[in-house]
């Protein structure tokens, strides 16, 4: 069988951001959009002798569209001469799942369709990402080229063949390719049962603890009740909107408080669960809730570096931590007291990859509810729930105990992030624009009784390959540790958002238990001050908070 070789012209607008590339759904059913960027992929990391003898792994979150495109990706890999596709059964394989898979199987790459935390359906957002054959996000040099390829692209090669019956676990032919399509569970429980103890986690269950986990109508449905219901031996129930639907049952997969707030609402009422969990649609992030008590990310993540030995896979100790920068320093506070490296890297898990491969730190994590360690290259919202299960078993106390406990050991950083969806391009280019320029006279100046100690442009050099990311955020920080951060996300497909991520560190215990929003309310209304978001955005308050 031959590959056609069909002519196409590049199609503006295809950076990669964040996290691969991200548009309505409606843009990418238009002719010729995915072939051309999938084509782009392959041109672009494709090795001198070409793909023969490589396996790229394939799946995607189950969003709408998940199916057509591994259809397509099938019949480009075949024409561009892959000896392998593992692709997920139904198409399905959560981000970490894939980041597992792919090192496991030891394969070139492999492609992930999904637009993660964004909404789904007919009208809502689709999305693609490679990742490479450590198992992490292409890093900036290949996302770089990838996208200059897309300006350039003159063809894409296709193999002819019917649909491949992804409904069934088998292994097919397409043309010489072969389509092995697999369980897309197995292999990560696998790893995790190596990493946690689930004989103590068992336990935990069978002794009447009570977690309600919610998969958001996403991926992780299908691992979650396996590893919960199935495996830990938790009630049926546990979790919750467990069957992943195209358009995520008409939700936004996005675990925070306010597509989360059910799951919010139940640990906050009487008789809660012990502990309440989410991840979002393509099963990277987790949300954490105790009984009684919302965990900040960035305070799950200090958490769980502070815990981490208790879980057999960490033993043995952890070797560094980083975190994105508009990450809190409660993290820092946890490196610092054991003697280990911190890093500050830019937003977005690509960063961390060459930290995790070089073996300098262990654990990452964003204030976006993103966590993991070197176990695979992505952050993993299952991994991040049972290792607090595992803490728990151990410890034997409660969420907030915890939490608790480790303010008054640490101090508490508080912290909050203020989101501005949707909004003008110009006026969030504006924004940014006018308080660039502003940047240098900021230091020295008192703002509503305090100091301005630094102001900057944040840049990242990569401590093991050397390359430099600028503009990555602009930050200003206060003589007593306190610090604003404001950024232009990378994953939004409508206008611009704007985050603004607050945060101010209190060490005296007695003054731990205020509301995040009551603690940092001089500092909320400093951020408009500096930046003047009202002014710009013409918006009064953030569409969420977290
Ligand atoms: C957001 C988060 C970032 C995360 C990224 C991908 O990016 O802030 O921390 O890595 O989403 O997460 P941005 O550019 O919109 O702020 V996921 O779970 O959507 O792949
Ligand atoms: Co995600």
């Amino acid at each position: 069988m031959t590959p056609s070789i069909i002519p196409t012209t590049p199609i503006a607008g295809m950076k990669p951001g964040t996290s691969g590339l991200r548009k309505k759904v409606a843009e990418f059913a238009r002719p010729h959009y995915l072939a051309n960027f999938v084509q782009s992929v392959f041109d672009a990391v494709q090795p001198e002798a070409g793909f023969a003898g490589l396996t790229l792994v394939l799946g995607g979150d189950g969003r709408y569209y998940n199916l057509p495109a591994a259809q397509l990706v099938i019949r480009m890999a075949a024409a561009n001469g892959f000896a392998r596709v593992m692709v997920g059964q139904d198409g399905i394989l959560s981000t970490p799942a894939a980041s597992c898979v792919i090192r496991k199987h030891q394969a070139f790459g492999g492609l992930i369709l999904s637009a993660s935390h964004n909404e789904g359906g007919p009208q809502g957002d689709f999305g693609i990402k490679f990742n490479a054959a450590n198992g992490g996000p292409a890093p900036e040099r290949i996302t770089d080229a990838i996208y200059a390829r897309t300006l350039t692209i003159s063809e894409y090669r296709l193999l002819d063949t019917p649909e491949v019956d992804l409904s069934r676990c088998a292994t097919l032919q397409v043309g010489a390719m072969t389509v092995e399509v697999f369980d897309p569970v197995a292999d990560y429980l696998e790893l995790m049962r190596s990493l946690f103890d689930f004989e103590a986690l068992r336990k935990l269950f069978a002794g009447g603890f009570r977690l309600a986990f919610d998969a958001m109508h996403a991926v992780t449905g299908p691992y979650a009740h396996r590893i919960f219901e199935g495996e830990l031996g938790a009630p049926a129930g546990t979790v919750r909107n467990g069957t992943p639907s195209p358009d995520f049952g008409g939700h936004h997969p996005d675990p925070n408080l306010v597509h989360a707030k059910d799951l919010y609402d139940l640990m906050m009422a009487p008789g809660a669960p012990d502990l309440g969990a989410a991840s979002d649609g393509d099963g990277d992030r987790n949300l954490i809730i105790g009984r009684g008590l919302f965990v900040a990310p960035s305070d799950s993540l200090a958490m769980l570096a502070a815990n981490a030995h208790l879980a057999p896979a960490y033993r043995g100790g952890i070797v560094g931590i980083a975190r994105s920068m508009p990450t809190s320093a409660a993290a820092d506070r946890v490196a610092q007291a054991m003697g280990l490296p911190c890093y500050e890297t830019p937003t977005g898990w690509k960063y961390f990859g060459n930290l995790l491969d070089a073996g300098r730190v262990t654990i990452c994590g964003e204030e976006s509810a993103g966590t993991g360690s070197s176990h695979v290259r992505e952050k993993d919202g299952l991994w991040a729930v049972l290792l607090w299960l595992n803490i728990l078993a151990v410890r034997q106390q409660s969420v907030a105990q915890i939490a608790r406990e480790h303010w008054a050991a640490y101090g508490r950083n508080y912290y909050t992030r203020h989101d501005y969806e949707a909004i003008a391009s110009d006026s969030a280019q504006a924004l940014m624009a006018s308080l660039t320029s502003r940047l240098a006279e900021l230091p020295g100046q008192v703002l509503a009784g305090q100091t301005v100690a630094f102001a900057d442009d944040f840049s990242y050099a990569d401590p093991v390959d050397g390359s430099v990311s600028s503009h990555q955020g602009l930050r200003v920080g206060f003589a007593d540790g306190s610090r604003i951060v404001y950024r232009l996300s990378g994953t939004g497909t409508s206008g611009a958002t704007l985050r603004v991520y607050i945060e101010r560190f209190e060490p005296d215990p007695a003054r731990h238990d205020v509301e995040p929003q009551l603690a940092l309310a001089g500092l909320i209304s400093l951020a408009d001050q500096i930046a003047g978001i009202r002014q710009h955005t013409g918006r009064e308050r953030p569409d969420v908070i977290t």
